[in-house]
């Protein structure tokens, strides 16, 4: 999967070439680019701002330099095209489901905004070239794009074939979706079995599988219901 990041930060993607998606990169299951978005401007101060149409509060993300960007990173009759992503408070929820579904693509470019954010018209013009994704990591402000970027990115890589030494673990996870997902984690432990008084629940110890799944799955429901009773709607 070919992976393109567009922001005026760029060192804030830095952790993409650590653990698990920095082995992927060296071993070639991902190809990872990180641009600087003032790349694609040609004034003294590099601008990549403006005042907003209409007034208010903030600064909105000039549409040229995007434009621009996208020209030299898609050029035009680039075929297969990549999906953009726009994190954005704005966007649909950003779940499991959807980094499954952007896992099966097989390149992402993600547009990182700031600011009030980003002038409409490039996801406008966007969405005439290539599919785009406005997603949202949940119901919070962050500062801009690039956290929420670095958190899709990593969900969907380890869905990636020959991502995990271990794929099996994926099919115990919570979120997941399809048959028997929805479901919180169970508690997990390991040793010692003692620790500053507080033991390991008996049931792991016994090497009793049915007895240990039945207790996870107890554990999966009580946490849920506590936790994410939507989840069980
Ligand atoms: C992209 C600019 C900051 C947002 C004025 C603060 C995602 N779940 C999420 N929360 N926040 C974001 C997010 C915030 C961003 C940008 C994503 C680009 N900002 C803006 C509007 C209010 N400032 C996000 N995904």
């Amino acid at each position: 999967m070919r992976i393109d990041v567009v922001s005026i930060f760029p060192d804030y993607l830095a952790p993409l070439g650590l653990s698990l998606v920095g082995r992927a990169r060296e071993s070639g299951l991902l190809d990872v680019r990180v641009h600087d978005l003032r790349a694609w401007t040609h004034d003294r101060h590099r601008t990549v701002d403006d005042t907003p149409y209409g007034g208010g509060a903030g600064m909105v993300m000039r549409p040229e330099p995007w434009g621009e960007a996208l020209d030299a990173l898609v050029p035009e009759g680039t075929d297969p095209g990549p999906t953009m992503v726009v994190p954005t408070p704005a966007g649909r929820p950003f779940t499991q489901a959807v980094a499954e579904r952007l896992a099966e693509r097989p390149w992402l470019l993600f547009a990182c905004g700031r600011y009030e954010g980003i002038d409409q018209r490039v996801v406008d013009h966007a969405a005439t070239r290539m599919p785009v994704e406005e997603l949202s990591l949940g119901d919070y402000v962050l500062g801009g794009g690039e956290v929420a970027s670095l958190v899709i990115v990593e969900a969907v890589a380890r869905l990636l074939p020959g991502f995990l030494g271990n794929p099996d673990s994926l099919d115990v996870e919570s979120h997941r979706t399809g048959e028997g997902g929805g479901l919180l984690e169970h508690p997990v432990y390991t040793k010692p079995a003692s620790w500053r008084g507080l033991d390991v629940p008996e049931v792991l110890l016994s090497g009793h599988h049915g007895n240990v799944e039945a207790w996870r799955r107890e554990q999966q429901l009580r946490r849920t219901r506590e936790r994410r009773p939507d989840l069980l709607s």
